[in-house]
């Protein structure tokens, strides 16, 4: 159950993370059910939306000669290959215009599942007077959960959505690991319940 948590107001932001082709079913790196966070997003869209509050878009952009790729030694299959359909954001996330899209892991040497990792998130959010900010999609145990650490430490506060988050589970229990981490961090969790009123 989520904490009840004050409405929405000023100051906020909503952060997808990750919500890419390849990361859905069908894809490189499918995330089980992963596809399943896309409506409650569009639930949270319309809510930040309809009061004019920013939204960011997080994607894994990575070069196809990517580190984290198996040939190059990495974890994880090829995914999410910069130009590739793969990458794309599924159409059926409704992201309104003005939507700002944050790519990241673009060059061959690193890997970051941070959406702050070598990009100027933390300077838009602070540019537009974010305080707090939402985090949904994918995967709950490396990208959504990093995103969420990184923010925490650099003093912003952080809701996750419970209901709009899927993790990969490499290891049965890693997503319910990853939203303990994020919590014992100080993060809030949530549900579109407690927003929706
Ligand atoms: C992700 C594995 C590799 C993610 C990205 O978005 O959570 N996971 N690259
Ligand atoms: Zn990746």
């Amino acid at each position: 159950m989520g904490t009840r948590i004050p409405g929405l107001h000023a100051g906020d932001a909503l952060i997808i993370v990750d919500v890419q082709r390849d990361f859905l079913p069908g894809g490189a790196l499918a995330v089980p059910d992963g596809d399943k966070v896309i409506p409650v997003l569009n639930r949270y869209i319309a809510e930040f939306a309809s009061r004019n509050l920013p939204i960011y878009a997080t994607r894994d952009w990575h070069p196809a000669n990517h580190c984290s790729f198996r040939e190059q030694g990495g974890p994880w299959p090829p995914h999410c290959v910069a130009e590739t359909p793969g990458a794309e954001i599924p159409t059926d996330l409704q992201l309104p215009a003005g939507t700002e899209v944050i790519s990241k892991a673009r060059t061959p040497e690193k890997d970051a599942y941070s959406g702050f990792q070598g990009t100027d998130l933390l300077e838009r959010l602070r540019a537009r007077g974010c305080t707090r900010v939402f985090v949904g999609g994918l995967a709950t145990d490396y990208c959504v959960k990093q995103t969420v650490l990184d923010a925490r430490a650099n003093g912003l506060d952080v809701v996750v959505l419970e209901d709009a988050i899927r993790a990969v589970e490499v290891n049965p229990g890693d997503g319910a690991r990853a939203l303990q981490e994020m919590v014992a961090r100080g993060a809030v969790v949530t549900t579109i319940e407690s927003i929706v009123t």
